[in-house]
């Protein structure tokens, strides 16, 4: 039974024990008191927050991505700093510029003398994520698989994001 609740339905977004939970609602109460029902989820939902975290190699872009989804460039006030050497050195919280729910969480790279695979995780709060943004350029090297294989772990799930496209390119 515990496995059944990390099964998604075919809507993908919703586990499959909700949808019995809401199918067998609606089969006991009717369609009146079930809408009314699904309106109280929906505000529920309005309420959960959801911490993104941006992780990666050093210099993959991570710093500069989270400016760019916020609409600011590295020289404006509130923008975090970007650079071509190692930047990030804490993790810094950052809102979503339209649901105060979501925060996306610039954090250090990963695999440099400061921040060693060894003591990353911890470092970083590893643990306190919700989903995981894994910054990579050109290649998918062994500390992006290290760092999947840590959110998977988890239960957690990650997207594999590519930068530096433009200078692959251009080569
Ligand atoms: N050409 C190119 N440069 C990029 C791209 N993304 C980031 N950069 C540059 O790469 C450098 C590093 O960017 P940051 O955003 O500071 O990288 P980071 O991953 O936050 O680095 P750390 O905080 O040190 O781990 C900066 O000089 C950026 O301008 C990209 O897609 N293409
Ligand atoms: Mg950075």
């Amino acid at each position: 039974m515990a496995e059944k609740s990390q099964e998604t339905s075919k809507y993908q977004f919703i586990r499959e024990e909700e949808l019995e939970e809401y199918e067998a609602y609606y089969k006991q109460y009717g369609f009146g008191q079930f809408a009314e029902f699904m309106a109280n989820k929906i505000k529920e939902a309005e309420n959960v927050t959801v911490k993104i975290a941006v992780t990666g190699m050093a210099g993959t872009g991570k710093s500069v991505f989270v400016n760019t989804f916020r609409g600011l460039t590295a020289d404006d006030r509130d923008a975090t700093e970007a650079g071509s050497i190692e930047t990030t050195a804490v993790p810094k919280e950052y809102q979503h510029p339209n649901n105060k729910n979501i925060t996306l969480w610039d954090l250090p790279g990963v695999g440099t003398s400061k921040f060693k695979k060894d003591d990353y995780l911890e470092k970083v709060n590893f643990g306190s994520y919700d989903f995981f943004l894994i910054f990579t350029k050109s290649r998918i090297l062994e500390d992006d698989v290290w760092l999947a294989k840590k959110a998977q772990l988890r239960g957690k799930k990650y997207f594999i994001v590519r930068t530096h496209i433009d200078v692959d390119v251009e080569s």
